[in-house]
């Protein structure tokens, strides 16, 4: 693969012009392009969304638009490397930061891309997803996969903020990208049974005839995961990662995203393979600083971040920190191309 391949520039006008005219083009001088060397070359550059700067766009949206003329109030962080107003913050994650004021409803629809709202400041929000009312308190995680009618509610004093992590990139490459909308859902007369139903690790409801449903978790509360990462970290002393999984199966909490959650304490460097993922990272809590393929990043309370796939990286915490890490291993996984090298 040294040998130089003919260029466009190479072919006669003639030629080129009657290629064009029948919708037909000549591969050689693209394949590098399509084919690099080794890696990929993505066109994803890192990003960086300080809350600081966000918080006050995203309240002035609030002033600006009713929900009623958004459907969803978000502030979409778009990728640097995609130049203004990209939908995506990398080749597969959409992130986007959704504002609900006191008393306002998103309303229902149902949609093709499967959808993790982590909540990033407020109380009273909650999102009702197949029926069942699920609370949104700061740091939860609350899935609405695709497929499943979802609509958000606000019932206490003060702006509920959200990150919206969706796999719609991916969705929107394969023209499998679309929506329904709904009347609101009738709400069910409990919250969140998940939390009765998988309260302990490896315990799960009994079921004789009955199959445990395809997304039997929809809600992960931050205080849950707050404590296990301590505990985890107590018995190592270091730092602790959990992946967020399906209870019933042990897999990926969607088809094609994955999450976890990191408790760094103050003063830990993490160094962590290159992985053939894009990723996103929203700080939970604490502040310090992780270099992404030479870029320093130096992030603090609810500060969310990104990187292009196989980026290098180093995370190193100032304060005890928490982050949520969402990458699409799942769906590489899947495509049977997933991949870590060292760094
Ligand atoms: C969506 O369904 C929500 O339900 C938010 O809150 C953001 C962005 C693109 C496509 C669907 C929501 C979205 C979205």
């Amino acid at each position: 693969m040294t040998e130089i391949l003919g260029t466009l520039d190479e072919l006669p006008e003639d030629y080129r012009q009657a290629l064009a005219t029948q919708s037909l083009a000549p591969l050689w001088p693209n394949l590098r392009e399509l084919l690099p060397a080794g890696a990929p070359k993505p066109v994803t550059q890192v990003g960086h969304w300080p809350y600081a700067t966000l918080l006050p766009l995203l309240l002035r949206a609030g002033e600006l638009t009713p929900v009623e003329k958004a459907e969803r109030r978000v502030l979409v962080l778009s990728d640097p490397g995609r130049g203004d107003g990209a939908m995506q913050a990398t080749s597969t994650l959409y992130l986007g930061m959704q504002l609900l004021l006191p008393n306002e409803v998103a309303p229902s629809h149902v949609h093709t891309p499967s959808a993790v709202r982590l909540v990033v400041e407020g109380e009273g929000g909650y999102t009702v997803v197949r029926g069942e009312k699920l609370p949104m308190e700061p740091g939860d995680i609350v899935l609405t996969p695709g497929g499943l009618w979802h609509d958000h509610g606000h019932e206490g004093d003060d702006p509920v903020v959200w990150l919206d992590i969706l796999d719609l990139p991916l969705f929107v490459y394969l023209e499998g990208s679309y929506a329904n909308p709904g009347p609101l859902q009738d709400q069910l007369p409990r919250v969140d049974t998940s939390q009765a139903e998988y309260a302990a690790a490896g315990l799960v409801p009994s079921r004789t005839c009955q199959q445990a449903p395809v997304y039997p978790q929809l809600r992960f509360p931050w205080s849950r995961t707050e404590s296990a990462l301590r505990a985890l970290a107590a018995t190592t002393g270091t730092s602790a990662e959990l992946d967020y999984v399906n209870p019933e199966t042990g897999l990926d909490v969607l088809p094609t995203l994955g999450l976890t959650a990191m408790y760094l304490p103050a003063g830990t460097t993490l160094a962590p393979p290159l992985r053939s993922t894009s990723a996103a990272f929203h700080v939970v809590g604490g502040a310090g600083a992780s270099v992404i393929n030479g870029r320093e990043v130096n992030w603090t309370d609810k500060d969310t971040f990104s990187a292009p796939v196989f980026a290098s990286m180093t995370h190193t915490a100032v304060t005890d920190t928490f982050l949520i890490r969402v990458e699409d291993r799942p769906l590489q996984q899947k495509l049977g191309f997933y991949e870590e090298r060292p760094q």
